[in-house]
C-alpha cells in the first residue's frame, strides 16, 4: 500500500513542483482513500484520484488598481475551479500576501470533499489574490475589489461558480465585488455568498463557520458521553471564524481563555465574556486594530509573536490559518490534557501534529468536516436566493445544526475503527465516494 501511495505522491510532486501545501492536502486524502480504492476497482479504472488532483480549470489574471497616492499597483488574481461533479463550483476568496497557486490548490482540493460532506449540491473551488487588505483605506480596498471582479466576472455566475469570503474577505469586500458584478453583467443574482442582509444575504452566514465548528465538537464529545459545559478552550485567530466560535462557546457554558492574530495572543485566565467579545468584534470588524489592544482593556496578558498552544486547555480551536499547530504544539496540548481539537481553519495542523493527536486517541477531526458549516450555510443562502425568500434565524440555524450532525454521522460511518473514530479517514472517504460516484456516472469528463 505505502508503495502505491508514494508512487502517486511522486506524480503529484512532479506535476505540481513546489506546491507544498497542495502536496500535503493531497497526501492526507490519498492515505485515507487508497486502501478503499484498492477494494473498489471501478475507481482505479476510471482514474478518479488522478482526475481529482487536476483542477477542471485554473484562471490567473492581472489585477491593476490605483492607490490613494495615485500610484499604480498590480496584484495577481486566481480562481481554481477544482470540481463541478456534484454542483456549481463553490468556495471562498482569500486576500492575503501569502496567497499563491499552491495554497489555493490545497484549499480548492479540500473544498471538494468538504462541500460533498455538507449534503448540499456544491462543487469545489477557491480563489484569491496576494493583495493585502491590512493597512489599506476603504477606497483602496474598493478599487482592488472592483478591478478583481472586472476580470473574475467572466468566469462566475449563480449556476457556474459562486465565490464567498475567506481570510481577508468579509462583508465589506463581498459588497464591493457584488456591486461590480451587478454593474458589468446587469443582473441581480446570487453570484456571491456572504452578502449583506438587505441585498440577498442569509441570516447566520457570518456566524456559521464558528457555530458549526462548535456543533461538530459537541457531537464528538457526545461519543464519549461528555459536553462543552465548563470546558476551558484555547482559540486562535480573532477573525470571522474565531469570533463566532467564541460566541457559541460562551452560550454553551465553556470558558475561552485565548484569542490571537498574526502578531501574538491574549490570555484571559478568567475567560472572555460577552462584553469583551463585543470589544473584539468592534476592534477587528470596524476599527481593524490588533488583538494586543484588547489586553490593556481586558487587563489580561499578551504574548508577542507566539501561538496560544502552550496554554492549558481541554479543547483547542485553531481558527487562523494552515499549519498553525506543529508536532511540538500538538505534544504540548496533549501533555496539558487537551481532549479534543475543533479545526475552524483549513488544515491548521501539520501531518506530524495530526499523528500526535491520533496516537493519543483524542477527538480530532479535519477542518474539512468541522468547518464545513460556513460553506453549508452559503449553500442555504443560494437556496434562499433561488426561492427569492429569506428564512428566519432559527430556521437557518436549525438547518446548519442538522447538517453538522449529518457530517459527523458520515465521519463515524466511514471512519469507525475498533475503539476509535478516525475522523480523517471518515471525512475523506465519505467525501470521496459521493464525488467519485458522480464522476463515474457522468462519463469521461
Ligand atoms: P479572517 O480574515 O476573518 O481572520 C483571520 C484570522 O487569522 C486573523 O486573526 C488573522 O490575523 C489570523 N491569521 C491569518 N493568517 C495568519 C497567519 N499566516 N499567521 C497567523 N495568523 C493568521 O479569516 P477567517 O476567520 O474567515 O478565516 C480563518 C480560517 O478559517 C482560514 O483558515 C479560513 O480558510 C478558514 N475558514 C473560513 C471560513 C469562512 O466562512 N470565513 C469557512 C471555513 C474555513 P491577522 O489579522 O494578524 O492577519
Ligand atoms: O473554506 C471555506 O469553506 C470558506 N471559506 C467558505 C466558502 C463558502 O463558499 O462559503
Amino acid at each position: 500500500m505505502s508503495k502505491k501511495i508514494e508512487e502517486f505522491m511522486d506524480l503529484v510532486a512532479r506535476k505540481n513542483p513546489g506546491e507544498t501545501e497542495f502536496h500535503q492536502a493531497v497526501r492526507e486524502v490519498v492515505e485515507s482513500v487508497m486502501p478503499f480504492i484498492e477494494k473498489n476497482p471501478k475507481y482505479q479504472k476510471g482514474k478518479i484520484l488522478e482526475k481529482m488532483i487536476e483542477p477542471e480549470r485554473t484562471i490567473i489574471f492581472r489585477v491593476p488598481w490605483l492607490d490613494d497616492q495615485g500610484e499604480v499597483q498590480i496584484n495577481r488574481g486566481f480562481r481554481i475551479e477544482m470540481s463541478s461533479a456534484i454542483g456549481p463550483y463553490k468556495g471562498g476568496i482569500r486576500l492575503h500576501p501569502s496567497v499563491n497557486i499552491g495554497i489555493l490548490k490545497f484549499l480548492a482540493f479540500e473544498q471538494v470533499f468538504k462541500n460533498a460532506l455538507t449534503t448540499l449540491p456544491m462543487g469545489g473551488a477557491k480563489g484569491g489574490s496576494d493583495f493585502d487588505p491590512k493597512g489599506k483605506s476603504d477606497n483602496e480596498v474598493m478599487k482592488f475589489c472592483q478591478s478583481f471582479m472586472t476580470e473574475l466576472c467572466k468566469y462566475i455566475g449563480p449556476n457556474t461558480d459562486v465565490p464567498a469570503g475567506d481570510i481577508g474577505t468579509g462583508g465589506r469586500e463581498i459588497g464591493y465585488m457584488f456591486g461590480q458584478y451587478k454593474r458589468i453583467r446587469n443582473e441581480f443574482t446570487g453570484v456571491l455568498t456572504g452578502k449583506g442582509l438587505n441585498w440577498g444575504g442569509s441570516l447566520i452566514r457570518p456566524e456559521a463557520t464558528g457555530y458549526g465548528c462548535v456543533y461538530f465538537v459537541e457531537e464528538m464529545l457526545k461519543t464519549r458521553g461528555d459536553s462543552l459545559k465548563g470546558k476551558t478552550c484555547a482559540v486562535s485567530g480573532s477573525g470571522n471564524v474565531a469570533q463566532y466560535t467564541v460566541e457559541k462557546l460562551i452560550q454553551l457554558g465553556a470558558k475561552v481563555v485565548t484569542l490571537s492574530d498574526s502578531d501574538g495572543y491574549i490570555y484571559d485566565k478568567d475567560g472572555i465574556d460577552s462584553k469583551e467579545l463585543n470589544c473584539v468584534l468592534q476592534l477587528k470588524n470596524i476599527k481593524r486594530g490588533r488583538i494586543k489592544e484588547c489586553a490593556k482593556e481586558f487587563n489580561c496578558k499578551y504574548f508577542e509573536k507566539q501561538r496560544p498552544w502552550n496554554i492549558k486547555c481541554d479543547i483547542a480551536f485553531p481558527s487562523a490559518t494552515q499549519n498553525e499547530i506543529d508536532e511540538n504544539d500538538a505534544k504540548t496540548l496533549v501533555k496539558n490534557g487537551c481532549i479534543a481539537v475543533g479545526e475552524g481553519a483549513n488544515m491548521p495542523t501539520t501531518p506530524e501534529g495530526v499523528q500526535v493527536f491520533q496516537k493519543a486517541k483524542i477527538l480530532y477531526a479535519p477542518g474539512k468536516a468541522s468547518n464545513a458549516g460556513g460553506v453549508a450555510t452559503s449553500g442555504l443562502e443560494m437556496s434562499q436566493n433561488s426561492l427569492r425568500l429569506s428564512w428566519t434565524r432559527e430556521e437557518v440555524d436549525r438547518r446548519l445544526h442538522d447538517i453538522m450532525i449529518a457530517i459527523h454521522e458520515q465521519c463515524v460511518r466511514y471512519g469507525k475503527e475498533s475503539g476509535y473514530i478516525n475522523y480523517v479517514n471518515g471525512a475523506n472517504i465519505a467525501g470521496f465516494v459521493k464525488v467519485a460516484d458522480s464522476m463515474l456516472d457522468q462519463g469521461l469528463v
